[in-house]
């Protein structure tokens, strides 16, 4: 038996990162509506006692509420049926501080998982940790990966039938990236499957595994690479994975090939910036596919997966939706990753002029990249201005949520543009490998229309890659959305506000300002009958590493920290739990 596909399926709890294994962060509570939600209220709070960036979000197993800090990743269970929200137990890992100077984007942790009694926590230094959600106690724990080769952990991990499922983060260090399963009862390993190498590594099957319909060859790991630079060659996977138990897959992205300096590195760089299809059981790749080959700009496709089934041409089709780094929303079946859509979903994008949909052209499937930006023509050591989206994306991290009543996806997003001048790395273990000096900026620089915010929340239709509606945001929306039945979506901003719009409509019924500025992800819940919304506050992550890291030159914080120095007007660290209700 599944006992999470049955738990997630009562809207009282949050009982994974995602909010259930599809990804989709709806919830089915309603007493919060779009009529009364103008009366919400803070309802309690609570100090993680850590500053720096908070992401992810809680989870709420039972009457319990299962918090995580950034590093050094202590794990609170909070009462939720006590009216003084009594810590029930912390849990604090011993970990080597030198984890920190190899994490790309601040010391983040994007959350929890539950699953067989058990609470999984990936620490930063890649210990993966399974503690009895009663006690706090360890149960067992496994080593992911070794922080001195500038391999760390930032994801959450997901617990999808009997296995959790860890990636690994370390893109700027040249890891080769990899995801893992583990068994949920005893933390032995099932198997690992890489983003590049031999068939063997990656668990393609030469004569099986498709990309966009066809079979994809003997080592198709190795064979878009020069020499051994597969070995260095990124494709991290630090992002959120989804599982459909139907089709019995796994899927998620993988991220930016190492070096940033695509000069360095000529070919597809296969499967670096790729969606993965993988069977649960065995890890063997049922389809694959690179949105961005040898990719020019830093656009990691690590965002997530969202399962959604949608009517397409009359019928029923099982999608998969994706708001890619690139700033591409793609819409693609997820029995076969037949790419059905792919359109932009910020005016802005530049970088390429669209996705090649001729199913008959040598280029099927690939982005017509635009000579002007394309960080490879223009050479090392040259500057190329004004591409957009920035390396950060039209969308980072920042899960989006669907709403199937208006068929709506909400989405947090960026708009950001660049310049980016890659120059000449040798790869060092444990040493940056990034090969690029960027500088960010608002995309009405560029547009020259006049404006200068950095984000937008917007609605999308999936079905034909359409904004439906677009509200202008100051900064960048770096935290997720959650929509529910009561026609509202919530989402936070990096200034610090919880925000409450009509999902139909975008219009804004509510806000409230956070202690600190929000890169967490919204979640609802009920207890004691009564529907509660909760969020991180905490700024940080790449947008606030001016502020999380204390760095102050423009192009510091690989190339962030000037486009986002007016946060420090608005808003400090500090992370602090918020709970509302009516
Ligand atoms: N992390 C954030 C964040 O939490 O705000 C943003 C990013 C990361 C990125 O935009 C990255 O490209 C990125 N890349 C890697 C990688 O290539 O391994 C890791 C991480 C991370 O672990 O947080 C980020």
């Amino acid at each position: 038996s599944d006992e999470l596909l049955a738990l997630q399926k009562d809207p009282k709890q949050w009982v994974s990162p995602t909010g259930d294994y599809a990804n989709v962060r709806h919830s089915a509570l309603k007493q919060i509506t779009a009529d009364n939600v103008a009366k919400l209220q803070l309802a309690w709070q609570f100090s993680t006692g850590v500053l720096r960036g908070h992401e992810g979000a809680p989870l709420v197993v039972g009457d319990v509420m299962y918090l995580h800090t950034p590093f050094p990743n202590i794990v609170y269970a909070l009462d939720l049926k006590d009216p003084d929200h009594k810590i029930l137990w912390k849990y604090e890992p011993k970990q080597d501080p030198s984890v920190v100077p190899v994490m790309c984007c601040d010391t983040v942790n994007r959350g929890l998982a539950y699953g067989d009694g058990k609470i999984f926590l990936a620490q930063a230094d890649t210990t993966l940790v399974a503690l009895d959600a009663k006690t706090g106690k360890l149960v067992w724990s496994v080593k992911n990966g070794d922080p001195s080769k500038g391999q760390t952990s930032t994801a959450a991990p997901h617990v999808f039938k009997d296995k959790v499922f860890v990636g690994i983060a370390g893109g700027e260090f040249g890891v080769r990236g990899h995801i893992t399963a583990y068994s949920v009862k005893d933390g032995k390993q099932a198997w690992r499957g890489y983003s590049m190498g031999p068939d063997a590594d990656t668990l393609i099957d030469p004569d099986k595994t498709t990309h966009l319909g066809k079979v994809v060859g003997k080592d198709s790991g190795i064979s878009t690479w020069q020499g051994d630079q597969w070995q260095t060659g990124g494709g991290t996977t630090w992002g959120w994975y989804s599982y459909d138990p139907e089709l019995n897959l796994v899927y998620y992205g993988s991220g930016n090939p190492s070096t940033w300096n695509p000069v360095q590195r000529p070919g597809d760089n296969r499967w670096s910036m790729t969606i993965w299809a993988r069977d649960l059981d065995t890890g063997k790749v049922k389809w694959l596919y690179q949105m961005t080959p040898h990719d020019e700009w830093d656009y990691d496709g690590i965002n997530e997966m969202v399962l959604a089934d949608q009517p397409i041409g009359g019928k029923t089709v099982k999608t998969l939706v994706h708001f890619d780094r690139n700033g591409f929303g793609y819409t693609l079946d997820r029995t076969n990753g037949d790419l059905l859509v792919a359109e932009k979903y910020d005016p802005a994008v530049n970088w390429a002029t669209k996705v090649d949909m001729d199913k008959a052209s040598p280029t099927y499937g690939r982005p017509l990249v635009v000579d002007k930006y394309s960080t490879q023509h223009n050479g090392e050591d040259t500057n190329t201005q004004n591409v957009c989206p920035a390396a950060l994306g039209s969308k980072d991290q920042q899960p989006a949520s669907y709403d199937a009543a208006t068929g709506l996806f909400l989405v947090p997003t960026n708009h950001v543009c660049m310049d980016y001048e890659p120059f000449r790395v040798s790869y060092t273990a444990g040493q940056p490998y990034v090969g690029a000096t960027l500088e960010m900026f608002p995309a009405g620089r560029v547009l020259g229309d006049g404006t200068n915010h950095t984000g937008n929340f917007i609605a999308w239709d999936a079905k034909v890659g359409k904004i439906v509606w677009s509200n202008k945001e100051q900064f960048s929306v770096w935290g997720g959305a959650t929509s529910t039945d009561g026609g509202v979506t919530f989402y936070g901003t990096l200034e610090g506000y919880l925000k409450a719009v009509d999902t139909k409509t975008g219009k804004e019924l509510y806000k409230y300002k956070t202690p600190s500025g929000i890169i967490g992800n919204v979640i609802t819940y009920e207890a004691g009958g009564k529907q509660y919304v909760a969020v991180l506050s905490g700024v940080g992550g790449w947008a606030g590493i001016g502020l999380a890291a204390g760095l102050s030159k423009s192009n510091e914080g690989l190339g962030a920290v000037g486009n986002y120095a007016s946060l420090a007007n608005y808003t400090a660290l500090g992370g602090v739990l918020s709970v509302f209700a009516l």
